[in-house]
């Protein structure tokens, strides 16, 4: 027999063979018999060299048109056994049977009070605004009036990416390059977001949330300061919640003053009734009444210079730990509880 009468026969036997293929994976195994690297159609064309070379243009034609022609029926095949799969998976599938109900999501405890904050902030005027967490040491540290030698610097506190870059230690940063954007006042930021210090231990995660809040404008005072801050805790906590403000020292603020507020359990009074008449030292506040919220302070004029406003610009800042104000609102009395991803504990937010 001739080789061209060879590849005919080859074409006619895989027809025989494809009737009888079973399966997709005897199909696949049967093309690789008739045209893989080793298979019969490269066999008949390793032989080309028992062709006579006048006759050798038409082998080669012969040999491609089969190699074609074997290749559209094994296509041909293929299709209609795919078809046939999505068939009877089709002829599986129960229309009637109920759904399977997908988990509803919720949002973390966190991000509800971080929302609930900017949304009283945003509706004094405060625009919320975003920054990078890996910043340079000049919006860390410097423009912020941190002396070199400042115990904020330390390896020990700070998470270094490299000499001039660490992972932010506070949301400050983001007020520095809203300052530096927009060159003057007025402005009146707010700045929530994730933050970084090298601490670990029951009551510190090395990432925590801060918001800050940033003020400028003209002949900005203390009294502004108070107002904000007082109207801003009895919207978050309630209408009857007493502030007062102690003396304390930031190096981005001069005056500084810590905020505390009237415990919320207690009512400020230091003790709980327990019923009966008898009353228990208040556990949240340790019996003192107050309970630290924010801290707060007149901007620093070096801060001012640093971001190249007039130093004799007036404003005010405040900032307060989002954790401690979600622990304080639903009563969480241990911080890895936001970060153990404990759905029983979650789910409850929801
Ligand atoms: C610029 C200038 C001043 C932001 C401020 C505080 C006081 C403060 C802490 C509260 C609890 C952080 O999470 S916490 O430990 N924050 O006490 N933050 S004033 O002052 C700024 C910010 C930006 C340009």
């Amino acid at each position: 027999m001739n080789l061209i009468a060879e590849l005919e026969k080859l074409v006619s036997d895989l027809s025989g063979d494809l009737s009888k293929v079973a399966s997709l994976v005897m199909l696949d195994d049967l093309q690789t018999v008739y045209l893989g690297r080793k298979g019969k159609l490269a066999g008949l064309m390793g032989r080309l060299p028992e062709v006579a070379s006048a006759e050798r243009p038409a082998f080669g034609k012969a040999a491609n048109a089969a190699k074609e022609q074997m290749g559209g029926m094994f296509e041909e095949r293929r299709k209609s056994y795919q078809a046939a799969a999505a068939d009877r998976d089709l002829a599986r599938f129960d229309p009637s049977l109920p759904g399977r109900m997908p988990g509803r999501g919720a949002l973390h405890p966190i991000t509800l009070v971080m929302e609930e904050i900017c949304h009283i902030l945003n509706n004094l005027g405060f625009e919320t605004i975003s920054g990078p967490e890996v910043e340079t040491d000049f919006n860390n540290f410097q423009a912020l009036n941190f002396p070199l030698d400042h115990p904020a610097r330390d390896m020990q506190d700070t998470l270094f990416i490299n000499e001039g870059i660490v992972m932010r230690t506070h949301t400050s940063p983001m007020q520095v390059r809203a300052m530096l954007e927009k060159k003057k006042p007025p402005l009146a930021v707010i700045a929530p977001g994730k933050v970084y210090r090298r601490d670990s231990d029951l009551t510190h995660s090395p990432m925590f949330h801060q918001i800050e809040g940033l003020l400028v404008d003209e002949k900005v005072s203390l009294a502004h300061l108070r107002g904000t801050l007082t109207f801003f805790l009895r919207e978050l906590f309630g209408p009857e919640v007493k502030v007062r403000f102690r003396p304390s020292f930031f190096p981005f603020t001069e005056p500084s003053l810590e905020v505390d507020m009237s415990c919320i359990l207690c009512r400020g009074t230091g003790a709980r009734e327990v019923g009966r008449g008898r009353k228990e030292p208040c556990r949240v506040c340790k019996s003192s009444g107050w309970l630290e919220i924010l801290g707060s302070g007149m901007v620093h004029p070096a801060v001012f210079t640093a971001v190249g406003f007039s130093p004799e610009c007036s404003g005010f800042a405040f900032g307060l730990g989002v954790e401690r104000v979600a622990m304080l609102k639903y009563g969480i009395d241990d911080l890895r509880m936001f970060f153990e991803n404990d759905l029983r504990f979650l789910k409850q937010f929801s």
